[in-house]
């Protein structure tokens, strides 16, 4: 039997980005999150499928490459190659990449028209509203904000008339508020389920699903005159690398998907139009929406008007991907906003990073070289502090599995940092340099050396969803290559203790974070400097 079939499958999707505007930090922390969530899951055993794309279609799109003097396509694909670079860079671990200008996607969205049409649950009507162009969104006069404008981006909505296709959304109010009262975790976190709940019970309007005023969409295809714009187009995507037309055995392992993760402002998309469009489709819900928060700059949301957005590949140059990786996680609790700066960025990698887990790592592996000639030795007896470390880590990595099934990723990545700071003690508690001096109890030294070898297996894969690099050079310092590529590792293989191979040598040491200069100290050196020069001018005037 072939054990893969056996294993759990686990479907997650990050929202299709829009290649209008820039890549911001904030496009980053969305994909970075799903990304450690699926990583996670595959080192848990899981048979993960990960979805990211891009989302082409519409009037903005159309418009924005006519101003560039290009087709849309030419526009478009420009944009996109500089996501999936930036994914790459980024070391996002997605199986598939959708974009909904591709056949594959564009004839399932017509196929999901068609057997919804055929089942009398689209019509052509004509829609009167007040639309958003930016948004690409439709409001009722009661949604807009107090100023008569979009409720999402606060500018003025137009009044439009056209005929149109209409997806019969309102026969369906009643059983997605049933699904989502009955499962309480299919909204998360609860603050956007009773967002959700108040919505629905205001009453839910036919969808508007067509458009005669622009061209870049997919056809009606039953109307060459429309096209399907925008949340019908885009929600679709999640259907199509999975096998909806084309393999049924591939579709049942992952769908219902088990998580779509998306930013809060889109939680109302994926929670109410997306299972009223399945129902209409006769398929099973998705398990779970989860709205994640804002990233601000410096307190303040990113806008190219402000000029504070941050371009997450000049991040990348500077500081390495995994230090960007750690910051976003580590800093911001799911589901809430959280602030991006330059300033907290250095000083966690400071701290964090080159101290606490490279010191770990460099203190390690120079008393393993200095001490036994580079081979970490068998472990001798345990004593007190011996065996509350290995009492920790066993605690840690349970309390790991627990956190990360729960999505609370900040949480998680502060336990794994408690148990680095208790290795990191332990070398202090031992004191390996004074046990070198008298070595007439050798098993004493070879016990400390072992157990923080054994230390730093285990967080090494314990930091592997959120610095994917990271964790392969650690591995590969502690001389594992050998003994089992990191890529294989299983988080099966940390839960007892004692997965060191004994007697085995380590690899080359190097650092992995280098120390960087805060802003407050080259300005601090600067100022020495320019002191030091002023004071020797003044000594040559003398
Ligand atoms: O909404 N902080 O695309 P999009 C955190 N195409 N997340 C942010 C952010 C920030 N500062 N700015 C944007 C769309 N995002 C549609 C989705 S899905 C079927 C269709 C997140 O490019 C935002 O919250 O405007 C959203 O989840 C995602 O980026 C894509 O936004």
């Amino acid at each position: 039997m072939n054990l893969s079939e056996n294993r759990k499958s686990f479907y997650i999707t990050t929202p299709i980005y829009y290649p209008s505007a820039k890549l911001h930090i904030g496009h980053a922390y969305c994909t970075t999150i799903a990304d450690s969530i699926a990583r996670f899951k595959r080192l848990a055993g899981y048979d993960v499928f990960f979805l990211t794309g891009s989302d082409e279609h519409g009037q903005k799109i159309q418009t924005a490459a006519a101003e560039a003097g290009v087709t849309p396509i030419e526009y478009v694909d420009r944009i996109v190659a500089g996501f999936q670079n930036l994914w790459e860079r980024l070391n996002i671990s997605n199986d598939d990449f959708i974009r909904t200008t591709e056949d594959r996607h564009m004839k399932l969205v017509q196929e999901i028209f068609r057997r919804i049409y055929d089942k009398g649950d689209i019509y052509l009507g004509e829609y009167k509203g007040l639309y958003c162009t930016p948004c690409e969104s439709y409001w009722t006069e009661h949604q807009l904000d107090e100023n008569g404008c979009c409720p999402d981006c606060h500018r003025a909505v137009q009044e439009v008339t056209e005929k149109a296709y209409f997806f019969k959304m309102s026969k369906y109010a009643d059983r997605v508020l049933e699904y989502i009262e009955n499962n309480p975790d299919f909204i998360q976190p609860v603050a956007r389920r009773n967002e959700m709940i108040n919505f629905i019970k205001q009453g839910l309007e036919d969808l508007c699903i067509s458009r005669t005023s622009f061209d870049w969409g997919i056809p009606v295809p039953i109307d060459g005159k429309h096209v399907i714009y925008v949340w019908f187009d885009a929600l679709s995507n999640y259907l199509t690398p999975i096998g909806f037309m084309d393999d049924q055995e591939k579709f049942n392992k992952y769908w219902p998907a088990d998580m779509h993760l998306v930013g809060k402002e889109i939680v109302r998309f994926h929670s109410i139009i997306w299972p009223c469009m399945l129902l209409a489709l006769d398929m099973p819900l998705p398990k779970m929406v989860y709205g994640h928060g804002w990233l601000v700059v410096d307190g303040d949301k990113m806008s190219k008007s402000k000029g504070n957005v941050v371009d997450p590949n000049l991040l990348i140059d500077e500081f390495g991907a995994d230090a960007i990786r750690y910051f976003l996680l580590r800093e911001i609790n799911l589901g809430q906003d959280g602030n991006f700066s330059r300033d907290a960025l250095i000083k966690r990698i400071n701290s964090d990073l080159a101290n606490d887990i490279g010191n770990l790592l460099h203190r390690t592996l120079s008393m393993v070289t200095k001490y036994r000639d580079g081979i970490v030795p068998a472990a001798g007896e345990q004593d007190e502090i011996g065996r509350s470390l290995i009492a920790d880590a066993e605690k840690t990595v349970a309390d790991y599995e627990k956190n990360m099934e729960a999505y609370s990723l900040s949480d998680t990545i502060k336990l794994v940092w408690a148990f680095i700071g208790r290795a990191n003690k332990y070398i202090d508690e031992s004191q390996p340099w004074v046990l070198a001096k008298d070595e007439t109890d050798k098993a004493k030294l070879d016990t400390v050396l072992y157990n923080l070898a054994e230390s730093l297996r285990v967080s090494a894969v314990l930091i592997s969803p959120f610095m994917p690099q990271t964790s392969p050079r650690i591995w590969s310092q502690l001389g594992l290559d050998g003994v089992k590529a990191f890529a294989d590792v299983q988080l099966d293989e940390i839960k007892s203790w004692g997965g060191y191979p004994a007697d085995n040598h380590i690899g080359t040491a190097e650092p992995i974070f280098p120390r960087i200069e805060t802003d407050e100290e080259k300005a601090a050196k600067a100022e020495k400097a320019a002191r030091k020069q002023a004071k020797q001018a003044k000594k040559k005037q003398q």
